[in-house]
């Protein structure tokens, strides 16, 4: 088994939606467990054109090698209507790994880790919720990069009223405030 991340973007059709559906999809793989899904977080384009994205990230456990999960992602953004006109365009859904395990893979098709997931504002905040003390291969504590993305504008969205685990400490019910996912 392997635990991977993936990082999930969408700013075309009802992107909010999408991405719920997407989580639903991969948790609907007979050869994916997920383990746990970060907050949906309204991003502005990077490098990229078109209305805000919805971004989230979410970790798995997997038994798929890393290229066999590169292509359930691409078979799961096709389903979503995923269409590539031209690079960065928005996009219907967007499914990138963005780690596997503790693998380095720097191969045509398939780089992980990302190379550009310590630069992106929708990538890291939603990773470093999930992992707070988050080590990259390679690259070391995630949360040094944050001072280089301080201004990409993120925000987290309401969605509903779960209470969550303090992902830091691991205490059950750290906050008695509904801390909305
Ligand atoms: N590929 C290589 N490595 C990977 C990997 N680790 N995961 C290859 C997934 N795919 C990987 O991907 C292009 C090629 O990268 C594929 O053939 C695949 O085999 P793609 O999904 O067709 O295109 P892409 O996602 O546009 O490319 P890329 O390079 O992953 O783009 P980025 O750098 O991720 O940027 N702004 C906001 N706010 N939110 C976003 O989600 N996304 C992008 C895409 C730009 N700006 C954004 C967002
Ligand atoms: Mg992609």
């Amino acid at each position: 088994m392997t635990i991977a991340y993936l990082g999930l973007g969408a700013n075309l059709g009802d992107a909010r939606q999408t991405l719920k559906d997407a989580v639903v999809c991969l948790a609907q793989q007979h050869t994916i467990t997920v383990l746990a899904k970060s907050s949906l977080y309204r991003t502005a384009p990077i490098d990229s054109s078109g209305d805000d994205y919805f971004n989230c990230v979410v970790k798995l456990e997997t038994l798929l090698p890393a290229r066999a999960l590169l292509r359930l992602c691409h078979t799961i953004e096709e389903q979503f209507g995923r269409e590539r006109p031209y690079r960065n365009a928005p996009r219907m859904l967007d499914l990138d790994i963005l780690l596997y395990g503790v693998s380095s893979i720097d191969e045509m098709d398939l780089v992980v880790p990302h190379p550009r997931m310590t630069e992106r504002a929708f990538v890291l905040v939603p990773l470093l919720e999930l992992e707070p003390d988050f080590i990259v291969p390679q690259r070391g504590r995630a949360d040094q990069f944050v001072a280089g993305i301080e201004d990409q504008r993120i925000e987290k969205v309401a969605t509903c009223q779960c209470i969550v685990p303090n992902a830091r400490t691991h205490a059950p019910f750290a906050s008695t405030k509904p801390n909305c996912r």
